[in-house]
């Protein structure tokens, strides 16, 4: 919790108006049953296990209150936020969202938070699992090379968010500064067969949603809420393709998932799947057969489910634009034998995902680095193309190219693509509404822009297209994408298409 008591915390006045926000209304509130003092620690002193997202600590373990450890390092690193796009993150431990704490409900925390030489700004931490002034924020003032030390007693059990509070802390937080504490009950939790840590945040890059580079943190975007990435666990992909995380048929799942914010409230979903039990907000009331759970910017939440048929199940943010066009989307991989009775079969992914079912998407970045070089060659266009055509054009016009009869044309073998590059990027950029005569047959329908696809993504996926399926072989440019981009929409011969 916070509050506003703390003399240190009133210096900094950016802060204190931050500390209100969010933890002002918490302190109105009437105090649930009295918290469990359990008493003095006892035991010897227990160094806490820290674990890095997904993973969680195994369970404590414990029926007595202990004295736990916790040793946590503030590294600033540079990291892939998404694929050939580099971010400098802050971390606590390395990680985004931070290491994974479990501690027991009693148990005295002496915390040590330590800021690795090589930052360049100070931090703090302030856990939501504490009680006292600042959850621990005005203790833990660390400069860069120093050590800070506290100690508090986890009174309540729950899932808490931590985050660092050091101002400007809407900077901190969305630079990655936040994590989970787990404050188990004194029992224990239920037992069940995989448990997995998922931390939703919102991140703000100067470019745009995959602009490749090293991309600098926008101020002005974060202050008007409008992210560039949407993402769990830190990056895009970082819980796709291989990194999906796992669990086998008859298995009981518990997901710990928090939400960094800063910014946005998650709506938190499992694409066909149903939480049998959800500790919303973290609390302690449990709410039965949940389809969608809110999940406040610092908060938290604990959701159980029973995987029952195998295949892929897609985590987003139900705020579909983050999922689909931020990176707000994981993927838990259900294996084991096909139960026909719930579900009859078939995988649905591909539509649903489009790229981003894909393990990777490295032959993008490696023609991002080849164009940046000035050494792209065709092939490698071709390439990237290719990755970028699976999640962007193969939803309408088909992998194979050959469109859907009626409502979607071909680009394979298509006459209208024999006019020339020139025409083929507008639509790519403009989109294309009205009739339109493709191989005689024709189609009065609606192409959106894509014009979410940057120059390079735009070339390397028409390259693709004209030397595929018997199309006739152009390599489109950078820069005629960039010069087609910036001409006038009606210079392009919108006219014909109408
Ligand atoms: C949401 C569905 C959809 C997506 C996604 C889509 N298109 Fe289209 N596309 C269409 C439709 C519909 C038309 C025909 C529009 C009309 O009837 O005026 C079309 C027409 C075209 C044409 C001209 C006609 C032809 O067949 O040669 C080209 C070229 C084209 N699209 C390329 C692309 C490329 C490249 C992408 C990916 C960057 C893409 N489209 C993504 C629906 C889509
Ligand atoms: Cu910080």
């Amino acid at each position: 919790m916070t509050t506003l008591t703390l003399p240190r915390l009133l210096r900094a006045s950016r802060l204190l108006v931050l500390a209100a926000a969010i933890g002002g209304p918490l302190l109105s509130v009437a105090a649930p049953a009295a918290p469990a003092d359990a008493g003095t620690p006892r035991g010897k002193p227990i160094e806490a296990i820290l674990t890095s997202p997904p993973h969680v600590p195994p369970p404590t373990n414990r029926n007595y209150p202990a004295k736990v450890i916790v040793n946590l390092e503030v590294v600033e690193k540079t990291m892939q936020i998404s694929e050939g796009v580099n971010y400098t993150f802050w971390t606590f431990g390395g990680t985004v969202p931070g290491s994974f704490i479990r501690v027991r409900q009693g148990d005295t925390v002496e915390f040590h938070l330590k800021n690795h030489p090589g930052s360049k700004m100070p931090h703090n931490i302030d856990l939501h699992g504490v009680t006292g002034p600042g959850g621990g924020a005005a203790s833990s003032f660390t400069a860069p090379g120093h050590e800070s030390q506290f100690t508090f007693k986890a009174l309540n059990e729950g899932i808490y968010v931590y985050h660092c509070a050091t101002a400007p802390v809407g900077m901190h937080v969305a630079n990655g500064m936040y994590g989970l504490i787990l404050v188990e009950p004194p029992q224990g939790l239920p037992k069940v067969d995989k448990e997995y840590y998922v931390m939703q945040g919102d991140f703000y890059t100067t470019g745009k949603y995959r602009e490749k580079g090293h991309q600098p943190f926008d101020m002005e975007k974060a202050i008007d809420e409008k992210p560039t990435y949407v993402l769990f666990n830190g990056a895009e992909g970082a819980l796709t393709g291989d990194k999906a995380i796992t669990a086998n048929v008859g298995e009981k799942v518990r997901l710990y998932i928090g939400n960094g914010g800063p910014n946005l409230i998650s709506s938190f979903h499992v694409i066909g799947a149903i939480f049998d039990q959800v500790r919303f907000e973290g609390g302690s009331n449990v709410q039965k057969n949940v389809q969608t759970t809110v999940i406040p910017a610092g908060g938290a939440a604990i959701a159980t489910f029973t995987a029952r048929v195998p295949g892929s199940y897609v985590m987003v943010d139900h705020s579909l634009f983050r999922a689909f066009n931020k990176g707000a989307l994981a993927i838990l991989r259900i294996d084991g034998a096909e139960n026909k009775a719930i579900y009859s079969g078939k995988e649905v992914d591909a539509v649903y995902l489009g790229d981003r079912a894909q393990p990777n998407l490295a032959a993008v970045t490696q023609a991002a680095q080849g164009a940046a070089a000035g050494k792209l060659t065709k092939d490698e266009q071709i390439k990237a193309g290719q990755q970028l055509f699976a999640g962007t054009c193969s939803v309408c016009h088909q992998s194979d190219g050959k469109g859907m009869a009626g409502v979607f044309p071909p680009l394979a073998k298509s006459d209208f693509l024999g006019a020339g590059a020139a025409k083929a990027i507008d639509v790519v950029l403009r989109g294309l509404s009205g009739k339109v005569t493709v191989n005689g047959t024709d189609y009065n329908s609606v192409m959106p822009p894509m014009n979410q696809l940057n120059d390079d993504e735009v070339a390397n996926i028409l390259t693709y297209v004209f030397n595929s399926w018997g199309n006739p072989g152009h390599v489109v440019s950078k820069d005629d994408v960039k010069k087609a981009r910036a001409a006038a929409p009606a210079a392009q011969g919108q006219a014909e298409h109408k």
